[in-house]
């Protein structure tokens, strides 16, 4: 499993893990995927998404991240990503680039065994909700990669589903998320456990419990979260 003449897969997978990433898999892309070009027009071969769970990112960047830049977390995965990229020749690219956003949610679906929940996260068999998406690297070759093992989602067997009821203010309907209803609970004085603690509904469900962020890093997300709403 060959990168490039510098890097194989499980080396590009160790540097990514040093720095607080995983490699989230990757797919050879069709036409439908809507993957940008390379420069010049060239199609991208394969795409590798970058990603975290649980807090280990957060752990690693919180220290490194620099105190009065505007999304530091963000500015940080840029940095060790478009480094990596540099060196394996690929191009990167990122969810939080836009608008309009690149469909990162629909790419993991093609890369690894994620699926959505009913509150519009991506649900992993072992990662639960504690987790997300920060980068891809798209090359033109087409890579060799291990083979894709589908795995059903936790959604289908639970039947109480207790995330779609744990929200205060009912936010998640089926098919649509109320996200001013949510941000306006958020911050409200009545929300200091969805802003202090995460999303009490994220928390509601029981998949993945040993990846579920540490309150300081859900609490870093949370104040990114409704900063990003107000512009959006
Ligand atoms: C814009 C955006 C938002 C907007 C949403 C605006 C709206 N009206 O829905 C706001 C700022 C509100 C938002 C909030 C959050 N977001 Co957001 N967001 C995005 C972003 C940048 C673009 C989404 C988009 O428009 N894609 C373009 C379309 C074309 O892509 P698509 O894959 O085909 O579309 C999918 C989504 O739209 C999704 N979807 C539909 N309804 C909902 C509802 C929710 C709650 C989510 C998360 C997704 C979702 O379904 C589509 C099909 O798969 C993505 C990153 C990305 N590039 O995808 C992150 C992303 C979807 N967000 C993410 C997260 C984690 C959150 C938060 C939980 C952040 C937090 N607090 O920790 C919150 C959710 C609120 C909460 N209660 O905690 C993650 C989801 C990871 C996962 N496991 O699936 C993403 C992928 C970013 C990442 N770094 O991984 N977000
Ligand atoms: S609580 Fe149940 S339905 Fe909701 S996201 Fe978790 S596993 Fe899926
Ligand atoms: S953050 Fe709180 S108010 Fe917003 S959707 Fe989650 S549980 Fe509901």
């Amino acid at each position: 499993m060959i990168v490039n003449a510098r890097m194989s897969l499980p080396d590009l997978a160790e540097v990514l893990a040093a720095a607080g990433l995983l490699l989230r898999g990757g797919f050879h892309p069709e036409p439908v995927d809507e993957v940008p070009a390379l420069a010049a027009g060239e199609p991208v071969g394969t795409l590798l998404l970058v990603g975290n769970a649980g807090s280990d990112l957060w752990r690693t960047a919180a220290a490194l991240i620099e105190d009065g830049v505007a999304n530091p977390l963000d500015r940080y995965v840029e940095r060790v990503i478009g480094d990596l990229a540099r060196r394996v020749e690929a191009r990167a690219l990122f969810p939080f680039h836009g608008p309009p956003y690149l469909p990162f949610q629909r790419w993991a679906q093609r890369a690894e065994a994620v699926a959505p929940s009913p509150i519009g996260l991506l649900i992993h068999p072992d990662y639960g909700l504690w987790h997300a998406y920060r980068g891809a690297f798209a090359f033109s070759a087409r890579l060799d990669l291990p083979s894709f093992m589908s795995r059903p989602s936790p959604c289908v067997t639970c039947s109480a589903k207790p995330c779609l009821s744990a929200c205060p203010v009912d936010a998640f309907k089926p098919a649509s998320y109320d996200v001013p209803a949510c941000v306006g609970h958020v911050e409200s004085p009545a929300g200091v456990d969805c802003r202090g603690e995460g999303c009490r509904a994220r928390r509601a469900c029981p998949v993945g419990a040993d990846y579920r962020y540490l309150p300081a890093h859900a609490a870093f997300h949370m104040r990114a979260f409704v900063r990003a709403h107000r512009k959006v």
